[in-house]
């Protein structure tokens, strides 16, 4: 859904829409290559804002990862160098 094929694919906007209208999302499928992406778990806003990878992060990596949704915000970023940085792979999910 974010990370989709390979290379230097972003999050769809049409994603991220579908997302945030699911009046309850309880969980979020992400597929991706997994030899070319992760993601990581991001609780800290100033760290998806900068992109960072905190210490101990959850970090999901079989490229077909469930997550289990917190209701408000749910930060994700993929933790390859310079993917969140420079390719937008990061996404803020707000579950209902
Ligand atoms: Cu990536």
């Amino acid at each position: 859904m974010f990370h989709q094929g390979r290379g230097n694919a972003n999050f769809t906007a049409a994603a991220t829409a579908a997302l945030v209208l699911c009046a309850v999302a309880l969980f979020n499928m992400f597929n991706y290559y997994p030899k070319s992406h992760n993601v990581v778990v991001v609780k800290e806003s100033s760290d998806f804002n900068n992109c960072k990878v905190p210490a101990g992060a959850t970090v999901f990596t079989s490229g077909k990862d469930r997550v289990a949704l917190v209701r408000g915000h749910n930060l994700f970023i993929c933790g390859k160098p310079g993917h969140c940085l420079f390719g937008f792979m990061k996404i803020n999910v707000t579950a209902v």
